[in-house]
């Protein structure tokens, strides 16, 4: 045991040598801590506004230093100029400072340059201070189109100064989801005749009646309604009425042959808010799988009940500011009251220590781990989506490079015995032996 004891002592006295004369103390590079991108779209092939939101550890405070974004392949950023996007940064959520973008940079503005697959935002004045929140949205005119293949999408941000070395940097995967039948390219098959939908009428407080013109094709397969509770209502953004189905009475979605699948062309909605204002557009699908998509109308129902409240607004995820290496961690934000949150379309297993507080343990692979998260309320409504990614990196990766060497040694020797969270990998407090054993098994190793 005792021998045991000196070897340790002469292995750990031998890596101080290598760390203290030959390396270099400080690490290059930070992460950027829990990062999240509000996208509008996730469809492929569509114009989509993306809200980027990140803690720096290190800021950003020298003229010539830039911010780049660098979307997969695949996304569309050629329609974009300075005035779609907008850059906020500060340490406290909702007081921060407006930057002006511009095309090139000032000396009070900064400027916005893009080049194929990635955008520079290049300070010239406006220090952005170490662990400062920082907002850049980009979409107002001109969007990002997205990409046409499906499938989990990265796109990597990461702080650079005039010398291109490198600040700090994160991921985030988006993912290009296909919930649209025969959006790209052309469809197999024939194109379903639109129905004509006419205006609502019997409209009251809470229900109102819809109806449309019959579709004749030969090969009509089904009638598929959508609501919203704003003007330009899809199959993506809608909220799906189901049909229900009584065989006989009302169309059997069930089965292909029932007749009034096709002729039953009036519903009633019902389940409806006083005084707000609905949107309805009906598909029609053929049996080769190809959708039209009706014209648009609305109603406003009656005011003359308890007014419902409006939906709810979108929750946070909080901020981490360590990096994750264990592989169960909780997560956290807050949410609108007397709501429910869904994470990626489950509620199960999360815990609400008050009203406005949300929490859940996850099991995180290593690298990118993506969140979709909403809150429902007790009407059935949802709030706007949060994407977010939640990063873990490996056991001995302090930098979260995705590799395990010299920069993540010499950062966890310089914080030898200190609370340095970027080297304490098992996150007991302390940078010590059993943080150096966990990298010394994880050396060289790229994941
Ligand atoms: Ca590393
Ligand atoms: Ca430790």
């Amino acid at each position: 045991m005792r021998i045991f004891w000196q070897q340790k002592q002469w292995i750990r006295f031998g890596l101080f040598l290598i760390l203290f004369f030959l390396l270099p103390y400080n690490l290059q590079a930070a992460n950027l801590h829990t990062l999240s991108d509000r996208v509008s779209r996730h469809a492929p092939a569509i114009p989509s506004d993306h809200v980027f939101t990140f803690t720096t550890p290190s800021g950003l405070t020298g003229a010539g230093d830039y911010i780049r974004i660098s979307f997969d392949g695949g996304f569309d950023l050629s329609a974009i100029i300075y005035s779609d996007v907008t850059l906020t940064h500060g340490s406290v959520t909702g007081q921060e400072i407006s930057e002006t973008v511009v095309a090139d940079p000032t000396a009070v503005n900064w400027g916005l340059s893009r080049s194929g697959n990635h955008i520079d935002l290049i300070r010239s004045t406006g220090d952005i201070a170490p662990n400062d929140i920082v907002i850049i949205s980009i979409g107002a005119a001109h969007k990002i189109v997205n990409p046409l293949a499906l499938g989990s999408k990265i796109i990597s941000l990461a702080l650079y100064d005039i010398a291109d070395n490198l600040i700090d940097s994160g991921r985030l995967a988006v993912p290009i989801a296909d919930d649209q039948v025969g959006v790209n390219g052309a469809p197999l098959g024939t194109l379903p005749t639109p129905v004509i939908l006419n205006f609502p009428y019997n409209v009251l407080t809470n229900s109102l009646d819809l109806d449309w013109s019959e579709n004749l094709d030969f090969n009509f397969h089904r009638y598929v309604l959508y609501m919203g509770t704003s003007p330009g209502v899809t199959d993506l953004n809608g909220t799906f009425l189901p049909i229900p189905g009584i065989p006989g009475v009302i169309p059997d979605q069930a089965n292909p042959t029932d007749p009034t699948l096709r002729t039953q062309t009036i519903f009633n909605i019902d389940g409806l808010a006083p005084a707000r204002t609905y949107y309805f557009v009906v598909y029609v699908y053929n049996d080769q799988g190809n959708n039209a998509i009706s014209n648009e109308v609305y109603a406003t129902t009656n005011n003359s009940g308890n007014p419902w409240p409006p939906p709810p607004a979108q929750p946070t995820i909080n901020q981490r500011l360590c990096p994750i290496f264990l592989p169960t961690v909780t997560i956290d934000g807050t949410k609108p009251g007397s709501t429910t949150i869904f994470i990626n379309g489950d509620s199960e297993n999360i815990n609400y220590p008050t009203d406005l507080t949300w929490n859940k343990p996850v099991s995180l692979g290593l690298g990118a781990n993506l969140f979709l998260i909403f809150a429902r309320d007790s009407y059935g409504q949802n709030s706007p989506f949060l994407t977010a990614t939640v990063n873990r990196c490996e056991v001995g990766d302090a930098n979260c490079n995705a590799v395990i060497d010299d920069f993540d040694l010499a950062g966890l020797a310089g914080h030898w015995e200190t609370n340095w969270c970027y080297a304490d990998f098992n996150e007991d407090g302390i940078v010590d032996d059993f943080d150096l054993s966990g990298l010394a098994a994880h050396w060289d190793s790229v994941y």
